[in-house]
């Protein structure tokens, strides 16, 4: 049996919080909203997009509260939960519109609150509502997300799934040296500090190959060896699987016993309480994916995507025995699922990005127990970094994105400098979902199904009296309309 995801203290805690939440609810009431993805998906940008439409007047006719008046302010407002740093919600705003950078990679957690006032639609509800909505939306590394599956794997689990996927695939080169040392270890000697590093630093160097551009892999748990945050040294991080474990229990003083209670300790003083304090108290979800980079990477880089996605989703499975996790799926009733940076392609593929993303979370909807109603799957873009055009080729009308591709980009050999505008015929993905992996394991040494490059940040235009407009996108409307409209009818 698993062991359980939670102990009785995270029981208990989370029983107090829902009461306290559910009673200040009613006073100020709050959605708590997940931005949830691997490591680059894209949620920082999809976080101060939205903040940034929604504060500044942004095209968003499908937000119906927007659309139709009844928000009368917006505003960010000090956040709830004073230990959590905030969401550097300017900063982000001014290297995206004023520098047109993309911001960094996510090194810790923040938190922004915004709060709206709005006018119910109906007098009934007028007569009734406060009239106040607060969002509560955090950020995080993406990494940290591939711990959740851990809580439900002891040590010997996490070893053994781990050495197994190492040997797999492109990953057998890419563990070669981390697995040739293990094997050189005997997990019934001694313990010995030195060996403990030698090994995690090994196997962290494999990780962070894995994760590599080239690569684009996702399976990449523990998430703290590549972004440790504040654990950077520290002896949480010291660990590392082992190959070969002998049945029964470790010998005290041996290596495997001490890698056992690091891995313990990891789980209990890190993964436990992010989950607890985040994830167990979500209301509402997003969950952005990008598929495009792992099909720009090809098969393997798709099938590893489909099983990082399948392992997290699991974690917010309804039913389980779990009382955590039963606990969770309780409060989360609706989860947008959204395929980003939509706007490396032409509209006209947006269907089939659709139709991909759907195909690679489909098992793992289903054995989450939420198959049909409650999710949403679109392609969006948080900042629509291209405009389309069409180019005649051969006669033909051919659809084509158009932008200024990053610095250092390159197609067909020829490499961007980051200031010129260059138009783009991405390229189509399969009609037929099902056949993608066909086409991908099909196409030729080297050559990729789309054309694919990364673009700056758009020029955004000012108005005659000098005012900036607000971030383009793509369909973010959609999907705050479907994850937060119901609360402001
Ligand atoms: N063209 C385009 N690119 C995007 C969009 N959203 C994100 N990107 C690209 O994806 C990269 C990652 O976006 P982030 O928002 O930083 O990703 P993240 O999920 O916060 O990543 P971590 O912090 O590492 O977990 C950016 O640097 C951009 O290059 C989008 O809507 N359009
Ligand atoms: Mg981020």
């Amino acid at each position: 049996m698993p062991p359980s995801l939670t102990t009785l203290t995270d029981e208990a805690m989370l029983a107090l919080d829902a009461l306290t939440g559910r009673a200040t609810n009613l006073v100020n009431p709050s959605i708590r909203l997940g931005v949830t993805g691997l490591s680059r998906a894209g949620k920082t940008v999809f976080i101060s997009s939205l903040v940034h439409n929604l504060l500044n007047g942004g095209r968003l006719p499908l937000f119906e509260a927007g659309r139709s008046g009844r928000v009368s302010k917006i505003r960010l407002e000090p956040q709830p939960d004073d230990a959590v740093p905030r969401f550097q919600y300017e900063d982000h705003i001014r290297a995206l519109v004023a520098d047109r950078i993309w911001p960094d990679s996510t090194r810790a957690i923040s938190q922004l609150r915004l709060t709206l006032e709005y006018e119910s639609a109906s007098g009934w509800g007028r007569l009734f509502s406060p009239g106040k909505l607060s969002i509560d939306i955090v950020d995080y590394p993406g990494e940290w997300l591939l711990d959740l599956p851990l809580l439900a794997q002891d040590y010997r689990t996490f070893s053994e799934k781990t050495v197994t996927l190492a040997g797999s695939g492109i990953r057998a080169e890419l563990a070669r040296d981390w697995l040739a040392l293990s094997a050189t270890v005997d997990p019934a000697a001694t313990a010995s500090e030195a060996t403990a590093r030698a090994l995690s630093e090994a196997f962290t160097a494999y990780l962070r190959a894995c994760k590599s551009d080239e690569r684009s892999l996702s399976t990449l748990p523990p998430g703290r060896f590549l972004m440790p945050g504040d654990l950077e040294g520290s002896p949480a991080l010291t660990f590392a699987p082992l190959p070969n474990l002998a049945k029964g229990s470790p010998a005290r003083g041996s290596l495997q016993a001490m890698m056992e209670r690091r891995y313990e300790a990891y789980k209990s003083h890190v993964v436990r309480p992010f989950f607890r304090e985040h994830f167990a108290r979500l209301d509402r979800q997003i969950v952005l994916i990008d598929a495009l980079q792992a099909i720009n990477r090809g098969a393997e880089a798709v099938h590893d995507l489909e099983r990082a996605l399948g392992d997290v989703l699991e974690c917010f499975r309804a039913g389980s025995n779990s009382f955590l996790s039963s606990f969770v799926t309780r409060r989360i009733d609706r989860i947008v699922i959204a395929a980003t940076k939509a706007d490396h392609l032409h509209h006209e593929s947006h269907p089939r990005l659709e139709a991909v993303t759907r195909r690679l979370v489909e098992r793992a909807i289903e054995r989450i127990g939420m198959s049909g109603a409650g999710i949403e799957v679109m392609a969006l873009a948080s900042v629509r970094a291209t405009r389309e055009a069409t180019v005649k080729h051969g006669g033909e009308d051919l659809p084509v994105i158009v932008g200024v591709p990053m610095a250092g980009e390159t197609i067909n050999g020829e490499t961007f400098d980051g200031e010129r505008k260059t138009a783009i015929f991405p390229g189509d993905l399969p009609k037929n979902p099902d056949s993608l992996f066909e086409a991908l394991e099909s196409a030729p040494e080297g050559e990729h199904l789309l054309n694919f490059v990364r673009f700056r940040p758009p020029h955004i235009e000012e108005t005659g009296g000098g005012l900036k407009l607000s971030v383009p996108h793509i369909r973010l409307d959609r999907a705050l309309q479907y994850l937060i409209g119901d609360r402001l009818a």
